[in-house]
Formats: structure tokens, sequence, C-alpha cells
């Protein structure tokens, strides 16, 4: 990503004062092609570059577990599990008060990454016999078109687990929010009512609760 922006500002630069530091005059249709042909071809790495980086962040996290422990804690009575803390709240809620619940400790509610994050989730459920969990993502803006709310990314480009056919259908109402729930094929996702009261998973990224007396 950094070598991206490094990219676009070169780019920029280039393009309003050549190598020379003068202004020159505008690059030609041609070339302005061919360097927007560059950067698209920097865009399509992204993904892959982002995931390097999330690895490497987990990586670094686990050091840091050996050497000063406390860095890496979770807020009280919330569970870590890969890179993030994990909150299960236990009063029903409707899901935007679910959110901004999640919302003071620093997250959002829970954004699923992968499958094995999924499975963490549902066995919370599980293990606690909680019916229905709401989860991070909406559809409120444009129907079937779901986007976890914290960081926007679109739930279809990523993992999901959707039981079938809830992504589409309302079933006769407004269902914009979508839960892990028990009666939905052993806790795959339905989506429900927003304005329904439910169980909740806030995410936190652990790094952001460092102790007071953390000194680098
Ligand atoms: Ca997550
Ligand atoms: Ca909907």
């Amino acid at each position: 990503m950094f070598r991206c922006i490094v990219w676009i500002l070169s780019l920029a630069t280039f393009a309003l004062y050549g190598t020379s530091g003068h202004v020159v005059v505008p690059m030609t249709n041609e070339q302005l092609t061919e360097e927007v042909h560059k950067l698209e071809d920097l865009l399509k790495d992204l993904p892959g570059e982002v995931d390097e980086l999330k690895t490497a962040v987990e990586s670094v996290v686990e050091r840091l577990d050996d050497v000063h422990p406390a860095v890496t804690r979770c807020p009280d009575g919330w569970i870590r599990f890969q890179s993030s803390c994990y909150g299960v709240g236990t009063e029903e809620v409707t899901w935007g008060a679910a959110q901004e619940i999640c919302g003071r400790f620093g997250g959002g509610l829970v954004e699923i990454d992968n499958s094995a994050e999924n499975e963490f989730v549902k066995e919370l459920a599980r293990s606690r016999g909680y019916d229905v969990l709401w989860m991070g993502a909406t559809d409120a803006f444009s129907d079937g078109h779901w986007v976890w709310a914290s960081s926007g990314r679109v739930v279809s480009e990523g993992f999901t687990d959707w039981y079938p056919g809830q992504q589409t259908g309302n079933d006769g109402g407004s269902q914009d929010c979508v839960a892990t729930w028990r009666t939905c094929s052993d806790y795959r996702w339905c989506d429900g009512n927003c304005n329904d009261t439910h169980r909740f998973v806030c995410e936190t990224r652990f790094l952001s609760f460092f102790p007071n007396d953390f000194i680098c």
C-alpha cells in the first residue's frame, strides 16, 4: 500500500514538474493512459499486500507477547483471538445500540475476516447457549449489498457464511442487519430486523489498549 501511495505522489509530481523541478508541458494522453495502466496493475496487488501486512502485524504481536505480555492485553472480560479482542454483550439490544456500545471500547460489531474467526464467533454463541448474536454487517443503504459497517469492506469480497437465500431476501419485512443464528443451520449467517433486540459481539484490536504505565 505504501509503495502505491509513493507511486501516486511521484506520478502527480512528475506530471506537474517533470524531473527538473520546473513546471513542464502536461503529459500526453498516451503517456497518461500508460501511467493509469501501471497504477491499475499496482491496485490489483493491494489485497495481497494488505494480507501480508496483517500477517506481519500478527507476527510482531506474538513477539511482543514474549517481551511484554501486558501490551497485548484485552479489556477486562474480553477474549483474545488472533489479532483482535472480542466482547460478548449479554444484554439484548438493537443492532444500532450494539454498534454504539462497541464503539465506546474503540471497536465495532465483529467483522468476520476468515473461517477461523467465523468458527470462533459461532462457538462464543454455542458455548453460552445464546440463540443469536449480532455481527457488524448491514445492507441498510442498498438492499442485498452487504457492507461491514465499521471498515466499509464489501462482505461478498471476503469470507461469507450465509444461510442459503438470506443475503438477498427481506422476508416481507426490513431485514438489514446480520447475525449468527442457531436456527440458521447451526449459527450460519441470517439477516434480521435491525430494531429487534439480541445479544452481540464486539471486536477491537488489542494494541489500542496499552497499559497506562507502559514505557517504550
Ligand atoms: Ca474480524
Ligand atoms: Ca435487506
